[in-house]
């Protein structure tokens, strides 16, 4: 499984810019990017502070928005270049800050982070059925966080915290049937994600994983609805989403920082069901 694998950066392209009549800025506390085969349509600036951040997906395969920010004076030619000299390791000057999730053809997924101002690039790390991650087909964007005061927005108020350690997750209490506002906090000493999954019925975490190897050919058995994509230590990150009832999963595919394998080989996925 090479979900995160960022080998494939090797093909590392920028995208070009956005199509004419796009927003060159957004509005304080909120922005969508759009996702399609294979390429991210991102305001040009953002101002910085708590964001929600929504990422709609208009391609035809799953797709998610991870969002990084490089150190002050590294440029995207930059992230470029060493992906390209080294692309099992992302530089030490990119920090993963987040964003929505893995979400389905046609939906859409929500995360509300805390952007601090600096380059950032939106990568798309999901990989196609031939294992080759999207950033490498196109899905990388830069865009710029810009300085404010704050966006204005709201800190939702969390009903339930999932803790991300060196390597399993902890919820702090079990999801029940509805609504739930939910915060991913990382408590580890790598970055984590937390991918949610509606299972189909009798359906294990194994199996969805499963889908997403390269040469796969049956579709997965569940849906992915959101969640976080990978944070940094000591980071957090909020998204929403409604549970009916039956078979979860939580899913962590960031990979481990010494050998590349995915989190989920270490153990961290958890299993749960609504009632
Ligand atoms: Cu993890």
């Amino acid at each position: 499984m090479k979900v995160h694998r960022l080998a494939s950066l090797c093909l590392f392209a920028l995208a070009a810019a956005n199509p004419a009549g796009q927003a060159l800025a957004s509005q304080p506390g909120q922005f969508t990017m759009t996702a399609t085969d294979y390429g991210f349509i991102v305001p040009e600036q953002v101002p910085s502070g708590l964001t929600a951040i929504e990422v709609v997906n208009q391609g035809g395969e799953v797709h998610h928005a991870q969002l990084v920010r490089l150190a002050a004076g590294k440029t995207p030619a930059d992230f470029a270049a060493a992906m390209k000299a080294d692309p099992e390791h992302p530089p030490a000057w990119m920090t993963f800050v987040g964003g929505p999730n893995a979400v389905v053809p046609g939906d859409r997924a929500t995360a509300v982070m805390e952007l601090q101002p600096g380059q950032h690039l939106v990568l798309c790390l999901v990989p196609n059925k031939a294992g080759v991650a999207h950033v490498a087909l196109g899905m990388a964007k830069p865009f710029m966080v810009t300085e404010t005061r704050g966006t204005g927005l709201a800190a939702p108020n969390p009903d339930v915290v999932i803790t991300a350690r060196d390597f399993q997750f902890v919820l702090s209490k079990p999801i029940t049937a509805g609504s739930h506002t939910i915060q991913l906090v990382n408590e580890g000493q790598q970055a984590h994600e937390v991918v949610l999954v509606k299972l189909a019925r009798d359906a294990k975490a194994k199996d969805f994983i499963a889908a997403f190897e390269p040469g796969a050919t049956a579709p997965p058995p569940g849906r992915p609805l959101g969640g976080i994509v990978g944070i940094e230590r000591g980071t957090r990150g909020l998204f929403t989403a409604m549970f009916d009832p039956g078979p979860y999963a939580l899913i962590c595919f960031f990979p481990d920082k010494a050998t590349g394998a995915p989190h989920f080989a270490q153990g961290m996925t958890w299993e749960f069901d609504v009632r």
